[in-house]
């Protein structure tokens, strides 16, 4: 991107702090008189606004699902999924304080259980949202009339503004199911755009059999008379064995990236766009003893750990991940991978949205 390696290569400018950390007295007096008009001068507040290069309070953080799984299978006792409308446990990032949360400043990650039998009822919201399915058998969810079954390592979608319910449709005693959750609430949350209804009803009726939006978008083919429009995706389902299956794939011709080992985007099948409009989403497999080079890029990433174990360092903090593990590197800060063992790492953050707005950057290092 070129516009990226003209502002990175700028040189460093004056401190910008400069200008107000000697503020006199007649300054500060100045300050006190514009403040009643709720005015606030921009050289004051320059350094927040415009720092040299992007600042975030969230911390490189891992949750371990060895240690939360636990307090999953108690939350079942202590609510039920109609009550809790989702029963999940946000993960929260220990760098963000006050009313922001979130895994990142823009996105959220969550790990929902659901017992047999249970129906999570039905809403709609203007988040984007999608689901990175982990354990059990039986579970589903129902996409504006459509049933979506999950299986380990499966992305389902799902588009802003559509109805959708989950349900788990295992015998009783059939484990729980256990899924990963994401949306782009706090990006959602700046732009002041959320709406959010619930259904009148806990299911919203299914009109159209298992495997239709798939089979229809999703096969090299449209229907005929669908043109796709910019925000419009229709395809919510990538099953594992398909997006696995394509990383094999060019493993087999392709020569090991030294960044990302071998990677996919998840996309619009009808636009070759990133498949959701805010949120990007990538699958790459690691092979054991691999050690990136290092990289950062403006989008602060949420990794989910399919396969394997390893670690991530980020900055002067290491991070070490097994199966089902998430963690998160935030914008901008160096990062590379230490693999321990063969690992595929599942990773999403809003660089959908800052590429359509222009703010997207990556910066490259050397081992
Ligand atoms: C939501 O709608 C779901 O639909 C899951 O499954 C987690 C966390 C915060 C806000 C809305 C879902 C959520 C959520």
């Amino acid at each position: 991107m070129a516009a990226a390696f003209s502002l990175l290569q700028q040189p460093a400018r004056r401190d910008p702090m400069a200008s107000t950390s000697g503020a006199s007295q007649e300054q500060e007096a100045y300050f006190g008189r514009v403040a009643p008009l709720n005015l606030l001068p921009a050289w004051k507040v320059m350094p927040i606004y415009a720092p040299a290069e992007p600042k975030t309070p969230c911390l490189p953080a891992v949750w371990h699902f060895r240690e939360i799984k636990p307090h999953l299978l108690e939350s079942v006792r202590v609510i039920s999924a109609k009550e809790a409308e989702r029963r999940a446990l946000l993960l929260h990032n220990p760098g963000l304080t006050g009313a922001a949360h979130g895994i990142t400043q823009t996105i959220s990650g969550d790990y929902q259980i659901m017992l047999p039998g249970e129906i999570a009822p039905a809403h709609r919201h203007t988040q984007t949202a999608f689901r990175l399915f982990l354990e059990g058998d039986g579970a589903f969810t129902a996409i504006d009339g459509e049933k979506i079954y999950m299986k380990r390592g499966d992305l389902i979608i799902q588009p802003p503004g559509l109805w959708h319910h989950h349900g788990h449709e295992g015998g009783p005693g059939t484990p729980p199911v256990i899924w990963f959750d994401a949306l782009d609430v706090g990006l959602c949350g700046i732009f002041e755009s959320t709406f959010f209804h619930s259904f009148t009803q806990d299911e919203f009726p299914v009109t159209r059999p298992v495997g239709s939006t798939r089979g229809r978008y999703g096969s090299g083919v449209v229907p005929a008379s669908y043109r796709p429009q910019p925000l419009d995706y229709r395809m919510y389902a990538y099953p594992y064995a398909a997006t696995r299956g394509a990383l094999d794939s060019l493993r087999a011709t392709e020569a090991c990236d030294p960044y990302d080992g071998w990677k996919v985007r998840y996309v619009n099948p009808t636009t070759g766009d990133h498949a959701m409009t805010t949120m990007a989403a990538h699958l790459q497999i690691l092979p054991s003893g691999m050690t990136t080079a290092p990289y950062r890029s403006t989008d602060g990433a949420v990794f989910v750990v399919v396969e394997g174990h390893g670690r991530t360092v980020v900055g002067g903090t290491t991070l070490d991940w097994e199966p089902n593990d998430v963690f998160v590197v935030p914008s901008w800060q160096w990062h590379h991978h230490e693999i321990a063992g063969e690992a595929v790492l599942f990773s999403y953050s809003d660089r959908a949205a800052q590429e359509r707005l222009g703010l997207w950057f990556e910066e490259r290092g050397n081992r």
